[in-house]
């Protein structure tokens, strides 16, 4: 006799599979900046630096491609904190009096 603990016998011949557990990562959002004639590039360059964290030649970078391309990425988080970011350079923009804008997009 085995120790183990006895199965249901009458499976009728079916093979029963148990499902895998399939956990989908979140999604994640790139905020990215939007060029303007009107802003300043160094308040780009501040924008950058103390929002996205960024040193002062890869702030200079990313400013530059968005003046010279239209747009730029500055970093991709969760959508909670692509938000929070969101929100935070556009308050800021706007509270220093410069069009700045700043949106975000599903990466
Ligand atoms: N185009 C602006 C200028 O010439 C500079 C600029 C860069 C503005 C990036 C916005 O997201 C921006 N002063």
């Amino acid at each position: 006799m085995s120790d183990e603990p006895s199965r249901p016998q009458s499976d009728d011949g079916v093979a029963l599979q148990e499902a895998k557990p399939r956990l989908k990562l979140p999604p994640l959002f790139k905020v990215v900046l939007l060029n303007d004639d009107y802003t300043p590039m160094e308040f780009v360059v501040h924008i950058l630096e103390i929002f996205f964290a960024k040193d002062r030649h890869s702030a200079t970078r990313i400013m530059l491609e968005v003046h010279t391309r239209g747009k730029g990425v500055c970093g991709i988080y969760s959508h909670e904190i692509a938000e929070t970011k969101v929100e935070q350079v556009n308050a800021y923009s706007r509270d220093n009096n410069h069009p700045l804008l700043c949106t975000l997009e599903q990466a």
